[in-house]
């Protein structure tokens, strides 16, 4: 019987990439006097680094390596990337940006059932927060047991250092959990901290390697939109639920 569910937050409780994260970064490289531009393809492609600060580092790497910073290059990534975050909270505060179908629903049963709820994600706590207050209110913060986010811990996803982290905190047994998660880098990263895991895939993701997979789905589905299930067993079910949490 699963216990707890560990819920992944960009592309899984919602699609903050390509209408959230990467506005936010655009915004803060014209903010900053940048001709840098992240097209939603482009994005794709950046998105193989997880954590946002890593990813402006990789794209300097890459794709701008005559790039000479004002500052020193760490100081100043970490500015650009605390203006992001700014961005991103004042995008999500406009509530631009719903819960991904199923996600509320599954919430609501994982309370009803006294299924622990808790979070792990490569991204910045305040982006956690924000998501969460603007789609199901304040008090939302508060269903989670422990939100495990960003800087944390030294490595981010496929790292399991998130995931090990979140469970050594509540003290919970790894089989006792099931983790959600919607991309390959967090799917390893949850099989590494040895998840069973859950995958709602997306577009940014839908192309990614899901082998270990317990279940790969196009969304949790509702009982009136059932889902597609892409691989793995569902036992006849058409919407993820907790009664389907404790078959796989
Ligand atoms: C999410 C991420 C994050 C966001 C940006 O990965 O990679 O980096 O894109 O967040 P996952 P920050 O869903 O696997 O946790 O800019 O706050 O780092
Ligand atoms: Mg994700």
């Amino acid at each position: 019987m699963v216990k707890a569910l560990i819920f992944d937050v960009d592309g899984t409780l919602a699609d903050t990439e390509r209408d959230g994260h990467r506005v936010a970064f655009n915004r803060a490289f014209e903010a900053a006097n940048l001709d840098w531009n992240w097209s939603v393809e482009l994005y794709g492609q950046l998105l193989s680094v997880t954590g946002g600060k890593e990813r402006i580092l990789h794209y300097i790497q890459q794709y701008s390596p005559d790039f000479e910073p004002p500052t020193d290059l760490k100081t100043f990534i970490a500015g650009l990337h605390a203006a992001k975050t700014e961005h991103y909270c004042q995008l999500l505060a406009e509530g631009s940006i719903p819960l991904r179908p199923g996600v509320e629903r599954l919430l609501a049963e994982a309370r009803q059932t006294g299924i622990r709820l808790a979070i792990a994600t490569t991204t910045t706590l305040p982006n956690v927060t924000v998501l969460l207050e603007h789609t199901l209110g304040k008090d939302s913060i508060d269903w989670f047991d422990i939100i495990g986010a960003g800087d944390i811990v030294p490595a981010k996803k496929p790292a399991p250092d998130i995931y090990d982290y979140v469970l050594e905190q509540m003290g919970w047994a790894p089989e006792d959990c099931l983790a959600l998660e919607d991309s390959e880098n967090g799917l390893i990263s949850a099989t590494q901290a040895r998840l069973k895991t859950v995958i709602t895939i997306n577009d940014y993701t839908r192309n990614h390697s899901f082998e270990n997979a317990a279940l790969v789905l196009d969304g949790f589905g509702e009982p009136d939109a059932p889902f597609q299930a892409i691989a793995g067993n569902a036992f006849g079910a058409t919407y993820f639920s907790i009664e389907l949490a404790h078959l796989l």
